[in-house]
């Protein structure tokens, strides 16, 4: 049985190798593709999740744009790591189709409740602005939705902030209503991602597969292997988001601990920081998981093998 999962998104280099995971693997059936004004601007990452679209070869899966700005906060994009189209490396080819006419929001909404109570998984990869307005919008959904699946926070470390991870620092507002909101929430942050490094040997497997779409992930990591060593200091980059999609296709391959986890809204240092409270058991009930550590080898297998499934589109 495939799990149907909506990918929100604001593609974003990582974000785009989540795109090619989710439609590449055989146990996902992608519902939807939604964008979140962050890495870029809205016009941008939408204009990017729709290129990525086409060089996958994805059709029939419909594609909306959302939030043009955090719930209460001014804008902030990281063109210091994504460039300033955010997806700097490749050229991105024409979209070969339009955006569903919904918000993102709607669109969000309405898949969730065309399906069965408990089938689908919300992959938020960007920040969570269009997930929290669609918890305020219809309340509903998040006793119908089976699970929140989310790269963004980290347990021991930030990377915008000290202690912040980009997703959740740009929109703290919308992290803490979607934390909150009582769905089983699994973060999957930097205390995770950052085991997931494109390593020169990664790179040489992904470029053996010799097709164009894994030529233009290849062009992708090269571009984020420079951003991430002139910013960042990293050897080879960490892969974010198709992390939170490992996560979906087979848990095992990602060690999560169930814990209680707030996001801080208030410090002076520390807004955005994803607090999580090891200091006795969680209880039964605690609805939030924290994801530790990653199987690399089984993650890059299934990324290889999501990129020689999709074979020749673009
Ligand atoms: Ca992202």
């Amino acid at each position: 049985m495939a799990e149907t999962i909506i990918l929100d998104c604001d593609p974003g280099h990582d974000d785009a190798v989540a795109i090619m995971l989710a439609h590449g693997n055989p146990n996902i059936d992608l519902a939807a593709v939604t964008t979140v004004a962050g890495n870029q601007t809205l016009d941008k990452v939408t204009r990017n999740a729709l290129a990525v679209a086409r060089v996958a070869g994805i059709v029939g899966v419909p594609f909306a744009a959302g939030a043009d700005r955090p719930l209460i906060r001014n804008v902030e994009t990281a063109p210091s790591i994504h460039g300033e189209s955010g997806l700097d490396g490749p050229n991105l080819p024409e979209p070969a189709f339009t955006l569903d006419a919904r918000h993102a929001v709607d669109l969000i909404i309405d898949t969730v409740m065309a399906h069965e109570p408990g089938t689908v998984t919300l992959v938020p990869t960007g920040a969570l602005t269009n997930i929290a307005l669609a918890v305020r919008k219809a309340p509903h959904i998040v006793e119908r939705v089976k699970q929140v699946v989310l790269m963004g926070g980290g347990v021991h470390v930030g990377n915008w902030t000290p202690v912040a991870e980009f997703n959740i620092v740009i929109d703290p507002e919308a992290a803490d209503i979607v934390f909150r909101a009582g769905w089983k929430v699994v973060m999957v942050g930097l205390d995770l991602t950052h085991q997931a490094l494109a390593t020169p040997e990664v790179e040489q497997r992904i470029a053996a597969i010799g097709t164009k779409p894994a030529r233009f992930v290849g062009e992708l990591l090269e571009y984020f292997k420079q951003t991430y060593a002139n910013v960042a200091g990293f050897d080879s980059p960490p892969v974010h988001d198709p992390c939170a999609v490992a996560y979906v296709i087979d848990p095992t391959i990602v060690r999560a601990v169930q814990v209680p986890i707030v996001v801080e809204l208030q410090g002076a240092h520390t807004t955005g920081m994803t607090v999580a409270d090891f200091r006795a058991p969680a209880p039964a009930t605690c609805p939030t998981w924290a994801a530790m550590e990653l199987d690399r080898e089984r993650f890059w297998a299934l990324v290889v093998d999501a990129i020689e499934r999709i074979g020749e589109p673009a």
